[in-house]
């Protein structure tokens, strides 16, 4: 796997949660502009395990003519029960792209962690793997990997972007910057 986040915001952990894993403007606005169309999820619900899961379901935009330009994707995200409000939060994220090429072959796992720093700072790590269900030929893996490992980081490198912008027009006159 590799890690693509790994920074101290000046936002506290709860307002990282929010942004991130609830029905924000910063996501929806970050959707948009990555031309990710068609949003939908359902809420947090409470699992046997303790944690807490919801599914999120959208299309993909995709520039490569190989690949073709659109895909539907399903994301499924766990909340680990050892996560404590405020604190503490791990999330665990499933992405399936549907339409793409040896769609059957793989999927995605992005791992979140919010970490409280102080009040009104918290540490963002987001760690991603691709994890094969069947055992591709070697020159599939390859283009699977290479075509995914790209795709990712580009997405991840936007949104700490993106997310830099916000901690800058949240702390923005706030005082304690
Ligand atoms: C989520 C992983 C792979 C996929 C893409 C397909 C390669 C196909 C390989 C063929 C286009 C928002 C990605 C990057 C699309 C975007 C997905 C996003 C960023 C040629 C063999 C969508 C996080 C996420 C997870 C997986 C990403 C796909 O929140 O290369």
């Amino acid at each position: 796997g590799r890690l693509f986040v790994n920074r101290v915001f000046h936002i506290s952990a709860e307002k990282m949660f929010d942004l991130l894993f609830t029905d924000s403007n910063f996501m929806r606005r970050f959707m948009d502009i990555r031309k990710i169309i068609g949003a939908s999820s359902t809420s947090w619900q409470r699992e046997e395990s303790g944690g807490m899961k919801r599914t999120l379901n959208f299309t993909i935009t995709i520039n490569n003519p190989l690949i073709g330009k659109f895909s539907t994707a399903t994301e499924t995200q766990t909340l680990y029960k050892e996560s404590r409000e405020g604190q503490y939060y791990m999330i665990d994220a499933e992405v399936y792209t549907h339409d793409v090429p040896y769609h059957d072959y793989f999927y995605t796992q992005n791992r979140y962690c919010i970490i409280r720093n102080s009040k009104h700072k918290c540490r963002l790590r987001i760690y991603t793997d691709v994890k094969y269900k069947k055992h591709p030929w070697g020159l599939v893996k390859s283009f699977i990997t290479k075509n995914s490992w790209s795709g990712l980081e580009d997405y991840f490198r936007h949104l700490e972007a993106e997310l830099l912008e916000e901690e800058a027009e949240l702390t923005q006159g706030s005082g304690d910057a």
